[in-house]
């Protein structure tokens, strides 16, 4: 199985090898599935580590919430949140590599200076600044789908064809940040599941997530926990792991290259597994 490299910071990650796993922090009252459990920084950059411990590669650190209806956060606020848990874990857990998850330039700004080194921007460098921040500090950037903003996106989304949408959008968003001067090889893309879509359109997106491979570079998906498993088995955010793992084995069947997740865990030792059946046919 080929697959493309990504660098981030020094490193550089062979899709080839593997599958990434990226585990998911959110330092908010309001996050999607974890109620807001790790919002001190004592707390959050505990289970940073214990994400760390289970093997995750990537840390995917968030100070905003953006999951359906939320509203959005200052960037004061925002960078209060997060730089003081990536200064904890870049210290303690110095093996495994930190994004931001953030959409605003100056608190991307912040968190590479703490020692990130990707920033997972949902709105795909939206912000005029930070194409110029990744560029200048050399990180990793995920460059994901999203159509209209928090607050509203989940408001009748419609689309002619959403998978082509969603191909040709990340088309361009890669397109403008080479433009902009960043380095193919610090890219990678996600069709955004749950972010301005229906139900019909998260399946879709998800039967088809090998469409976006042609772009040729590491395709993230995010299903983890969300509203579509909730709608499909009708159980509340806590009960849908075992979901999760289901869209997450079928997406990296079908050659995703990354999957950010909340049990760090069980993903591992699922995916390893698909990894190891996926490459035995080289
Ligand atoms: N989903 C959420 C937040 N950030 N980032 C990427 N790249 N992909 C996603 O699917 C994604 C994201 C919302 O989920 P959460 O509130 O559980 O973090």
């Amino acid at each position: 199985m080929g697959g493309p490299v990504w660098r981030f910071g020094d490193r550089a990650f062979d899709c080839s090898e593997r599958t990434l796993v990226m585990g998911i922090l959110n330092v908010t009252p309001d996050s999607f599935s974890d109620g807001g459990r790790f919002f001190t920084p004592v707390y959050a950059s505990r289970h940073g580590l214990q994400l760390a411990a289970d093997g995750a590669d990537v840390i995917d650190v968030g100070g905003e919430s953006t999951r359906p209806g939320s509203d959005p956060v200052d960037a004061e606020e925002e960078i209060g949140r997060v730089v003081p848990v990536i200064r904890r874990l870049v210290e303690e857990a110095p093996g495994v590599a930190i994004s931001i998850d953030t959409r605003k330039a100056e608190v991307a700004a912040e968190a590479l200076d703490a020692g990130a080194s990707i920033v997972n921007d949902v709105s795909a460098g939206t912000d005029p600044f930070m194409f110029e921040q990744v560029r200048e500090a050399g990180a990793g950037l995920v460059l994901m789908h999203m159509k209209g903003d928090p607050k509203t996106m989940q408001q009748a989304p419609t689309y002619e064809d959403v998978v082509a949408e969603v191909h040709t959008y990340l088309r361009e968003r890669v397109e403008a940040a080479v433009f902009a001067g960043i380095e193919p090889e610090q890219l990678a893309i996600d069709p955004g599941i749950g972010f301005g879509k229906d139900l019909d359109h998260n399946l879709a997106l998800m039967h088809h997530v090998d469409v976006l491979l042609d772009l040729g570079r590491p395709v993230l998906v995010g299903p983890s926990r969300k509203r579509f498993i909730g709608a499909i088995l009708d159980l509340p955010e806590d009960q849908r792991d075992e979901g999760t793992v289901g869209a997450v084995a079928w997406m990296v069947a079908r050659g995703a290259h990354a999957v950010r997740v909340h049990d760090v865990r069980t993903t591992v030792r699922a995916v390893r597994v698909i990894d190891a059946i996926a490459r035995a046919d080289r």
